[in-house]
């Protein structure tokens, strides 16, 4: 297998598999790609059999069909080829309809194979999984911190913002399509996918992520589309995490 890791993901269900839109930028077709669960490395070693057996082949990529190229709607479904077997390090994560709750939450945690610093050339590429405590910022805040930056962006109101104030703790290249969770009573559920920033750890320039709520309908009628609805162990859609999922270009 050539390649290796591009993006984050996490596991919704045995077949499907959340990430970012912009991570197949580069190529959509499946054939591509497969996603590896369970794995600290991002570059497992080629006799580590146990990362081979939790590789799975992809069979679809779904991309939202809002996505223009750019954020908003910046989020993916990725259907596997085969079922996904759950372990202990491998199951599937909650998500919500409504994520209204979380602002403010500073219970959150976002996970990633990517760069530690903004300046990669300090970082060792492909680090192990690394995660990071952040704060889900409030949207209006969040929207004025980036329109008096230089760069200017808009926050969409299908992005949510996490970090904290003065900076340091963040997702960076490399994190894209990984989740953000947060910890409700022992329960994981899964508020953003890693979308974009501008740089990675500056103060008042927080993360920014795909809001997986607002995408709820659209992910639950894709899942619910192909294959028998099941009971959910959690509230409503049934979704992953134990180790985010790591996808691959082959
Ligand atoms: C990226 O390039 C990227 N600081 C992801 C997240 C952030 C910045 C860049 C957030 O994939």
């Amino acid at each position: 297998m050539l390649g290796g890791h591009v993006c984050g993901a996490s596991l919704l269900s045995r077949r499907w598999v959340l990430t970012a839109a912009h991570c197949f930028d580069r190529s959509i077709d499946p054939e591509h790609w497969t996603v590896q669960f369970g794995e600290l490395s991002a570059a497992p070693s080629l006799w580590n059999l146990q990362a081979y057996y939790n590789r799975y082949q992809v069979k679809n990529i779904l991309l939202n069909p809002k996505y223009m190229g750019a954020s908003p709607h910046d989020i993916a479904l990725v259907k596997l080829a085969n079922s996904v077997s759950y372990k202990s390090h491998i199951h599937p994560i909650c998500l919500l309809d409504s994520t209204a709750e979380f602002q403010n939450r500073s219970d959150c945690w976002v996970t990633g194979w990517g760069y530690t610093d903004e300046d990669q050339s300090e970082t060792d590429p492909l680090p192990n999984l690394q995660e990071v405590q952040v704060s889900i910022i409030n949207s209006s805040m969040c929207s004025s911190m980036y329109q008096r930056s230089s760069f200017h962006r808009t926050i969409w109101g299908d992005m949510v913002c996490a970090g904290v104030p003065q900076g340091g703790k963040d997702a960076c290249t490399g994190d894209s399509g990984g989740p953000l969770v947060c910890d409700v009573d022992g329960l994981w559920y899964q508020i953003g996918v890693v979308s974009w920033g501008v740089g990675c750890g500056r103060p008042n320039r927080p993360g920014v992520y795909t809001n997986v709520s607002v995408h709820f309908n659209w992910i639950q009628r894709l899942m619910l589309r192909s294959g028998r609805p099941r009971a959910h162990p959690c509230p409503l859609l049934l979704a992953l995490l134990g180790a985010p999922s790591l996808l691959q270009l082959v």
